[in-house]
This record gives structure tokens, C-alpha cells and sequence, in this order.
């Protein structure tokens, strides 16, 4: 049977479990999930190959994660919107997930309003069907499919992985013929320095509270592969002396514990030992700063250090 491959993205407003969706299907963490809502802010890409002898066909999905439908305030937040634009723009599918425990309200009516302007084939997906009322899921199926044509409507949990193999083989039918785009142990195109600062970033949102995981964000200044050793130096930056206060913590209490939790998360990704650096820098209002946001996104540093060479390190102040 004829090899099935394709690009898929996943859309939703913020916390329906894009990222739980993504990482299930892959079966590595490659993006980082908390409580709180806006958690992702790039998109990115997992591969999943699907393997199958007799009559299922078999394929690569191209998946992409993306950033929580959200009304942007500043150009962070912009910028995580042109993500999902970006990403749902030119795919084959798109699977709309909502949290079935909550009501449709106004922010699923503007993801779903994305979806149909873009016309694409889309599968709707009921997340989180491990806290929903069994009763209720008939029902919701069939609310939701009055909204709009969904090629599929499938309940799900993607903590639990319910449903998960289903979807993945309706995803694969639903997939054109094509090639293998990517090698077959191959999981993202995210380099592993960029998947650190996202662990690093994960411990911030863990560790902090109300406005400061939304001020913050996390650069690596140093990455040295040494042998058995990693050596990362990494800033994170924040908006005001207050938020470097409660970042840094009583004589940097939250700091150590960060920096610990995110060695530990560091040194299971890249399987060697890690010596991590941690520093807390102040600047003022950089959501609002179109070029801070663009320099600091990992394409935009992926590429400067491809013009770089590998002799130059990027430059530390410290
Ligand atoms: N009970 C339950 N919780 C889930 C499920 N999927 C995700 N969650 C939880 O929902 C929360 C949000 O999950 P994420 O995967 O970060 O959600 P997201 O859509 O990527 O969120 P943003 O990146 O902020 O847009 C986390 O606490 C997850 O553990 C599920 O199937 N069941
Ligand atoms: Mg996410």
C-alpha cells in the first residue's frame, strides 16, 4: 500500500493540550506543558511514523505544535499569533482540539473562524476525556459537529492517551501519497540548544506566579558540548528589578531551584552530565519590543549562527 505523508498542525486556544497532543504522539518531550494558559510561544515540529503490515497504510506525519489562539496586547504575543497563522496556513490537516470539560465560548468560535478561512480538511479533537461525564460525550459529539464539517470528531486524552491510536490512523488515511520527508529517527528540526532553553523556561513557569512567566523569557549565552560534559550558560530575562527580585528568590533560593530541576530535565534530553549557569537580566518592556522578540527567536539565532561559524560563540555579558 502506497506511503501516506503529510503536515499537520494543531490549533487551539490556550491550554486545550496542544502540547500534551504533540509530545504523545512523538513520544518525547519536545514541547514543554504547564497549567498555566500561553505556555508555547513557537511552533514545533515532531515527527510521528507510522508503521503498519496489511491493510492499514503506513506514513510520516509531519505534526506542528503551536502557540494558543489568543487577542495579542503586545508584539510577543503578536508574534506567537503570526506562529499560528504560519502554521496553519499550506498544511494538509488541522486538528482543532478543545478541552471537552469546558464550554465552547467566544475564543473556540475564533479558532474555529481560522479554520474555516482556511478552508482545510480539519478533525476536531475532544480533549481531556478523562475528566468528562461519560454521558456527556455523545451529546458534545454531536453539538460540535453542527458548528461546522469536521472530517472527524474524535474524543481523546491526550495525558492518558486515549484515542491516540485511532486518531494517528485516521490522520494517516486522511494524508495524500507522498515521500518520508524526514529520516526515520529524526523527532523535530529544533536543535537540542533550543529545546534547553524551553526546559530552562518550563522551571520559570513552574516556579513563578501571576504576571512574571509572561515577562520572561530565556536566552542560552553558552553551549559547549564537551564529552561526556555539557557546559550551558543561560539568561533569563525579565521586565523589572522586582521580577529579577522573586526570580532570583531569598540569596537565590528560586534560582538554585530552577537551576536544578532544569539540569536534571537537561541531562535526560541530551544524556550526558550538565553544568548549567543561570542568569537573571533585566529589560525593561522587551514583550513590546519587536526586535527583542524577532533576535531572541531561535530562527533568528539559528541562522545568525550558521553565518557565524562554528569558532563564534555568541557573546555573553555577565
Ligand atoms: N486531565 C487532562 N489534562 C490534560 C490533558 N491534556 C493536557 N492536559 C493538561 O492541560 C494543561 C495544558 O496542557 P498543554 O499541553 O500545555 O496545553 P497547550 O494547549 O499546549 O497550552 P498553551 O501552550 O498554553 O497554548 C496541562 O496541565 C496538561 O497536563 C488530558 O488529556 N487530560
Ligand atoms: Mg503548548
Amino acid at each position: 500500500m502506497a506511503f501516506r505523508s503529510g503536515f499537520v498542525s494543531i490549533i487551539g486556544r490556550p491550554n486545550a493540550g496542544k502540547s500534551t497532543l504533540l509530545n504523545a504522539l512523538v513520544g518525547e518531550k519536545l514541547a514543554i506543558v504547564t497549567r498555566k494558559p500561553q505556555t508555547t510561544r513557537n511552533r514545533i515540529r515532531g515527527i510521528v511514523n507510522v508503521e503498519h503490515k496489511g491493510k492499514l497504510p503506513s506514513g510520516q506525519i509531519v505534526l506542528m505544535d503551536t502557540p494558543g489562539v489568543h487577542k495579542p496586547i503586545n508584539s510577543l504575543n503578536r508574534r506567537m499569533m503570526k506562529e499560528v497563522y504560519d502554521a496553519v496556513e499550506g498544511c494538509d490537516l488541522l486538528l482543532l482540539i478543545v478541552d471537552a470539560n469546558e464550554r465552547f465560548g467566544a475564543g473556540d468560535k475564533f479558532v474555529l473562524d481560522i479554520v474555516k478561512k482556511t478552508g482545510q480538511k480539519c478533525f476536531l479533537l475532544l480533549n481531556k476525556i478523562d475528566r468528562l461525564d461519560k454521558q456527556r460525550l455523545l451529546p458534545l459529539i454531536a453539538e460540535y459537529k453542527e458548528l461546522h464539517d469536521f472530517a472527524e470528531v474524535l474524543p481523546i486524552s491526550a495525558m492518558k492517551g486515549q484515542g491516540l491510536d485511532t486518531l494517528r490512523d485516521a490522520v494517516v488515511r486522511a494524508l495524500p501519497e507522498g515521500p518520508r520527508y524526514f529520516p526515520k529517527d529524526q523527532v523535530t528540526d529544533q536543535p537540542e540548544r533550543f529545546l534547553v532553553a524551553e526546559l530552562i523556561r518550563e522551571q520559570v513557569l513552574l516556579a513563578t506566579g501571576q504576571e512574571v512567566p509572561y515577562a520572561t523569557t530565556v536566552l542560552i549565552e553558552q553551549y559547549e558540548e564537551r564529552g561526556k560534559l555539557t557546559r550551558i550558560a543561560a539568561a533569563i530575562f525579565c521586565e523589572r528589578e522586582g521580577q529579577k527580585a522573586i526570580l532570583i528568590g531569598k540569596h537565590g533560593s528560586n534560582l538554585k531551584k530552577m537551576g536544578t530541576a532544569a539540569r536534571l530535565q537537561i541531562e535526560r534530553l541530551l544524556n550526558t552530565k550538565v553544568f548549567l549557569e543561570l542568569f537573571v537580566k533585566v529589560r525593561p518592556g522587551w514583550r513590546d519590543s519587536r526586535q527583542f522578540v524577532e533576535e531572541t527567536d531561535w530562527r533568528t539565532q539559528l541562522e545568525r549562527m550558521s553565518h557565524a561559524g562554528p569558532a563564534d560563540e555568541p557573546e555573553t555579558d555577565s
